[in-house]
C-alpha cells in the first residue's frame, strides 16, 4: 500500500513550479507548436471515424473531425513492446530485434545513442510530460510491470519516472488476470484512464510564461484487458444488441497450420461467453474514448489548442473471434489495422480522410516534421505525412509493413495484404472483395506479380531476437517462425486459468494464461 500511496502522490509533489524546468535550447524552441500526442492500447478499427457503427466514441469523432482520419494506418508488429519500441525509436523490429513484451530496449547497446521521440523533443527545447503506457508496460500480475520508459525524455511523468501504470482497479475478490471482465462501481476517475487524463489534463492548462513548447504525451491503457469498467459503461451495450465481428466457420482451412494454432478465442466462443467479450471490449473502447474526451477538453480550456498538433494512434489493433483468434499477435487485418488520426494547424483541413496505407513507423518522422525539428538520422521504415496532410488526394505509393517475429512480414497496399511468414507460407487477400481476409489467394499463379511486388518491401536484414543479457530466458517462442509466445506476462496471476471470481464476468472461463 506504501507503494501504491507514494506513486499516486507523485504528480502533487512533481506539480512544483514549472519554472524549475527550463532548458538551454529553449529559445530555440520559442515559436514551436505544442505536441499532444495519445497513444491507446489496443484499439482496433471498432471506432465511429472508421464506419463502425457499433461502437460510441464522440470524441474521437470530434477529433477526427478536426483533422484527417486514415482508414489504412497499419501497426508495424501486432503487440505492445515492439511496435511501442519501434515507433517511438524509429527503428523496425527486424533491424533491432525487438520482436516482443519482454526485451527491454534499454539495455541493448543498439539504442544507447538513438534518442526516443519525446527525449529528442526534450533535447530540442520542448518541455516534456507523460502519463500511462506509452512505451510498453502492463497492469496485470501482482503489482503490473512497470515497464520499459525512458526516464531521461520526460521533465515529469505520472505515476512516476519508472512506473507507467497505476494498479487496475477491479471487483473485489478477482485476481488480475490478463483476459478476464466486469463491472466495477467506480467513477471514470478512479479508474487508470481516469487517473492518467486527470494528470495529462492538469498538465495541460498548466499556465507558464507560456513560451516554452510542450510534448505532452497520454498513455491510455483501454481497451487493453483486463476489462474491468465503471457499470455505466457496460450497460452502454445491451447484450442483446451486440453484433458479433464478421465469421466465417471454415476460414482457417486455406491458412497454414502452423499459422493457426492458437484460436484463443475459441474456448470463449464454446463456453457461450463470445458476446460478453465483444461487450466488454466495446465498454472498454468507450472508456478511452471518455479519457480522450477528457484531454481535448482541458486542451481547449488550455487557449493552446490552435497551437497544439493533437496525434492519436494505438499501438496495433484486437482480434474478437475472426479466425478463432482474441487479441493481436497475428498479422492479419483485425490485429494490425489502427486508428491514426492527426489534427495539425495550418496543415490539415477539418474532416480530411485518407485512404493510403500509412504506418506507426511514420509517427516519429511526422510529429518531427510538423514541429519543425531536425530529423535524427537513425530513423528508418517511415516517413512524414506532411505531404499527405497538406493534399489528402495526392499519389502515394508507399506500402506499409508488419513484422510478428523473425521473418514473418506482411505488406498492404491500398488493395492487398501479402504475408509470407519465415517458413515459407503465404497469404493473399484481396481487399477489394474481400474485407474479412477471408480467401487466401496465395497459390493464385496469375497474381504472382502482385506478391512478387509487395513481397519486394519486406525487410532484407532481420536479425535475432533480442536477449536481455541478465534476464532468465522467458518462454520459447514456439518454433513455428510465427514469433512468439514469448512475453513477459506471469501466469495467471497465482488465479490459473478458468479462474472466476465474484463479480467478474464469463471472461476467464476457459482462458489460457495469456501472454501478451
Ligand atoms: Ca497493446
Ligand atoms: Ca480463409
Amino acid at each position: 500500500m506504501k507503494a501504491v500511496l507514494t506513486r499516486l502522490l507523485a504528480p502533487c509533489v512533481a506539480a512544483a513550479a514549472l519554472a524549475a524546468w527550463t532548458h538551454p535550447a529553449h529559445a530555440a524552441g520559442a515559436s514551436r507548436p505544442d505536441v499532444l500526442l495519445i497513444m491507446v492500447d489496443d484499439l482496433n478499427a471498432m471506432i465511429e471515424p472508421l464506419g463502425d457503427r457499433q461502437a460510441i466514441t464522440p470524441n474521437l469523432t470530434r477529433l477526427a473531425n478536426q483533422g484527417m482520419v486514415f482508414t489504412n494506418a497499419q501497426s508495424i508488429a501486432p503487440q505492445c513492446n515492439a511496435i511501442r519500441t519501434a515507433a517511438l525509436f524509429g527503428v523496425l523490429p527486424s533491424t533491432s530485434g525487438v520482436y516482443n513484451n519482454g526485451q527491454d530496449w534499454r539495455a541493448m547497446p543498439m539504442f544507447a545513442d538513438k534518442p526516443s521521440l519525446p527525449r529528442h523533443f526534450r533535447d530540442s527545447g520542448y518541455l516534456t510530460f507523460g502519463a500511462g503506457k506509452i512505451f510498453h508496460a502492463h497492469t496485470f500480475a501482482a503489482n503490473g510491470h512497470p515497464g520499459f520508459n525512458d526516464v531521461k525524455a520526460w521533465n515529469d511523468f505520472w505515476p512516476a519516472l519508472d512506473w507507467q501504470l497505476p494498479d487496475e482497479l477491479k471487483p473485489a475478490a478477482v485476481d488480475q488476470l490478463p483476459f478476464n471482465w466486469g463491472p466495477v462501481v467506480a467513477t471514470f476517475d478512479a479508474t487508470i484512464d481516469g487517473m492518467t487524463t486527470g494528470y495529462v489534463a492538469r498538465r495541460i492548462k498548466e499556465t507558464d510564461a507560456g513560451r516554452q513548447p510542450r510534448f505532452i504525451a497520454a498513455g491510455i491503457y483501454r481497451p487493453h484487458a483486463p476489462w474491468y469498467n465503471p457499470t455505466e459503461y457496460f450497460t452502454k451495450y445491451p447484450l442483446d444488441t451486440v453484433q458479433l465481428p464478421p465469421y466465417k466457420a471454415d476460414d482457417l482451412d486455406d491458412i497454414a497450420p502452423a499459422h493457426h494454432d492458437r484460436q484463443r478465442m475459441k474456448p470463449i466462443m464454446e463456453a457461450g461467453a463470445w458476446k460478453d467479450a465483444v461487450q466488454a471490449y466495446l465498454s472498454s473502447i468507450t472508456v478511452a474514448d471518455e479519457a480522450v474526451g477528457r484531454v481535448l477538453k482541458a486542451l481547449d480550456e488550455s487557449g493552446r489548442a490552435r497551437n497544439t498538433i493533437i496525434v492519436l494512434i494505438s499501438d496495433h489493433g484486437y482480434q474478437l473471434g475472426e479466425k478463432n483468434q482474441r487479441e493481436k499477435e497475428t498479422l492479419w487485418e483485425p490485429a494490425l489495422r489502427v486508428p491514426f488520426i492527426i489534427v495539425a494547424p495550418g496543415v490539415t483541413k477539418p474532416g480530411s480522410r485518407s485512404d493510403v496505407p500509412v504506418s506507426s513507423m511514420d509517427l516519429y518522422p511526422t510529429l518531427v516534421d510538423l514541429a519543425g525539428l531536425k530529423a535524427p538520422a537513425h530513423l528508418e521504415g517511415g516517413s512524414s505525412l506532411r505531404p499527405l496532410l497538406e493534399n489528402p488526394g495526392m499519389k502515394w505509393d508507399r506500402v506499409a509493413l508488419s513484422t510478428w517475429g523473425k521473418g514473418n512480414h506482411s505488406v498492404r497496399d491500398v488493395r492487398w495484404r501479402y504475408t509470407r511468414y519465415a517458413d515459407g507460407a503465404e497469404e493473399l487477400y484481396d481487399h477489394s472483395d474481400d474485407p474479412n481476409e477471408w480467401n487466401n489467394r496465395a497459390a493464385d499463379p496469375s497474381l504472382a506479380a502482385v506478391k512478387e511486388r509487395l513481397g519486394a518491401h519486406f525487410p532484407k536484414v532481420n536479425v535475432d531476437p533480442w536477449r536481455n543479457p541478465a534476464a532468465p530466458a522467458r518462454g520459447a517462442g514456439n518454433g513455428s517462425g510465427a514469433g512468439a509466445r514469448e512475453g513477459d506476462a506471469p501466469r495467471g496471476g497465482g488465479a490459473g486459468a478458468g479462474a472466476r471470481a465474484r463479480g467478474a464476468g464469463p471472461g476467464a472461463r476457459g482462458a489460457t494464461p495469456a501472454d501478451e
